[in-house]
């Protein structure tokens, strides 16, 4: 419906195909991540089906990028209806593997890499008087399970800002977080500790369900009259516990 949408970690799995899912149904688009080969394929494939997308490489921990991301759809578009704070990773390991530049990695993309989108996009939305946050946190963040300490953590405190920020939002902005279960992306490769890559990737080949899922459950919330705050979906695979 031409509403511009911002979405980080467009380059891969849930982030691409929500750029997919919303061009199909009129959005315009602003990518980021880091691989822009990735982006730039993506933008060629919906703009060869009729949508409009742009791209610019954003890393979530640099806050320049973030403001360069929002910029952009000024720039481009006029103005910035969603932010879809989409990027993170999941390396998982226990505790006593003591890999602290992992911890140190996800809370620099999955907490402040969050944080460097709000505070891009805050002051945007308050100029123009509306505007939605869209976040991506995790089923990580309801069930704690050995190994997930850290990236649970790094999901608590995504959904703990986003429920202080739609507190905070006043009645003309919404904020939506999207907690997904198993997906079926590239997330389970990250993990260094082998049992661990060896158990979640055998769930995600097991019940996965595809990134299509959540895209939906994004667009769903995009997609709700003005009215509508839309504030917590989790989706699950029938079969995760
Ligand atoms: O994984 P993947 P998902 N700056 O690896 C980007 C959550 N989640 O789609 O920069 C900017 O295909 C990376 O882009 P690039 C998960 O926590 C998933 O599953 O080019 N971008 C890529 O596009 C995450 O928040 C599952 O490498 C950065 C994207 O992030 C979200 O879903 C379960 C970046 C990751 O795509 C999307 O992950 C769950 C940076 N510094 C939550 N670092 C699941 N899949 O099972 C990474 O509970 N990216």
């Amino acid at each position: 419906d031409g509403k511009v949408v911002a979405i980080t970690g467009a380059s891969s799995g849930i982030g691409e195909a929500a750029a997919l899912l919303l061009a199909e149904r009129g959005a315009r688009l602003v990518l980021g991540a880091r691989r822009s080969e990735r982006l730039a394929e993506l933008v060629a494939r919906i703009e060869k089906s009729g949508g409009t997308a742009v791209q610019t490489r954003t890393d979530v921990t640099r806050r320049d990028d973030l403001h360069n991301l929002v910029a952009l759809a000024g720039e481009r578009f006029g103005r910035l209806d969603v932010l879809v704070s989409n990027a993170g990773l999941g390396t998982i390991s226990p505790l006593d593997d003591l890999r602290v530049d992992e911890w140190d990695r996800m809370v620099d993309v999955n907490v402040k890499g969050v944080l460097h989108g709000i505070g891009a996009a805050l002051p945007v939305f308050r100029a123009q008087g509306t505007g939605h946050f869209v976040t991506i946190a995790s089923t990580a963040a309801f069930r704690i399970v050995p190994a997930m300490a850290v990236y649970a953590g790094t999901k608590f405190a995504v959904r703990a800002i986003c429920e202080g920020l739609r507190q905070e939002a006043g009645d003309s902005l919404r904020v939506t977080t999207v907690s997904p279960g198993a997906v079926g992306t590239d997330f389970a490769e990250a993990s260094t500790n082998p049992q661990v890559r060896a158990r979640i990737t055998e769930m995600r080949d097991r019940i996965a369900i595809p990134p299509e899922a959540i895209a939906r459950a994004i667009a769903f919330a995009i997609e709700q009259p003005a009215t509508v705050d839309v504030n917590e979906i989790v989706v699950r695979p029938t079969a995760q516990s």
